[in-house]
């Protein structure tokens, strides 16, 4: 059953690397855009010319235990160079659990939730106010998970995603 779980995850993550990589190719200035339909689930043209976005990471659900950020991912990217993600969530409290934005080193450790190796890039208080942000200023896949409660909030909470930015063409 946990490797079925994986085993979907996997194929869903290289379907979306698969549809972005299409998406990144220059077919000149002629090629019609609209006619990307593949069936894949919502696709979003890249707006050419607009500069890095920034991004919150959940939408208007933030960062928070229990949201599917996989598919918030899938249905929000591509995510391109130099676009900020911001990660917003509720310092700790008596009435809220906290949280927490580490990088795990590898797509086995991102897979099975394994913090070991993970470098955590935002603190549980870092999320409060404007949130924490971070630039997508590498080519390089970034596996992000919360890293509380030992994995818990990574695997059963849900609270992980991966990233690799494209370069925008401008021409
Ligand atoms: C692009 O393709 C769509 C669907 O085939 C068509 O409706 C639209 O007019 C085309 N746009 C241009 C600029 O050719
Ligand atoms: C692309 O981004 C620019 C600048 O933000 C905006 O003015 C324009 O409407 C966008 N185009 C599309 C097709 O979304
Ligand atoms: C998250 O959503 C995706 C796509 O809808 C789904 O395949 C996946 O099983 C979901 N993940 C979890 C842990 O429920
Ligand atoms: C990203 O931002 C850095 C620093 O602002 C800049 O030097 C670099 O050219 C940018 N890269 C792209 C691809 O926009
Ligand atoms: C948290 O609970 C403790 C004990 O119940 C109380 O003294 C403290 O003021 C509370 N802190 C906040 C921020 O509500
Ligand atoms: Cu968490």
């Amino acid at each position: 059953m946990r490797f079925a779980g994986s085993t979907r995850l996997v194929i869903m993550m290289v379907a979306s690397l698969w549809g972005m990589s299409i998406a990144n190719m220059d077919w000149g200035s002629g090629y019609n855009h609209t006619n990307w339909g593949w069936g894949w689930g919502p696709y979003h043209p890249p707006n050419q010319t607009q500069g890095p976005n920034k991004i919150n990471v959940g939408g208007s659900e933030n960062w928070h235990f229990g949201f599917n950020y996989t598919e918030w991912a899938f249905q929000n990217g591509p995510f391109y160079f130099n676009d900020t993600l911001v990660f917003k969530y509720d310092p700790p409290s008596n009435n809220t659990f906290p949280h927490s934005v580490y990088l795990l080193p590898n797509l086995w450790s991102f897979l099975t939730c394994d913090l070991r190796r993970a470098k955590m890039i935002a603190s549980p208080t870092q999320g409060g106010g404007d949130g924490f942000h971070f630039v997508l200023n590498r080519w390089r896949p970034y596996y992000f998970a919360c890293g509380e409660r030992n994995g818990f909030h990574c695997k059963v909470g849900r609270m992980r995603f991966m990233v690799v930015p494209l370069f925008r063409w401008n021409h």
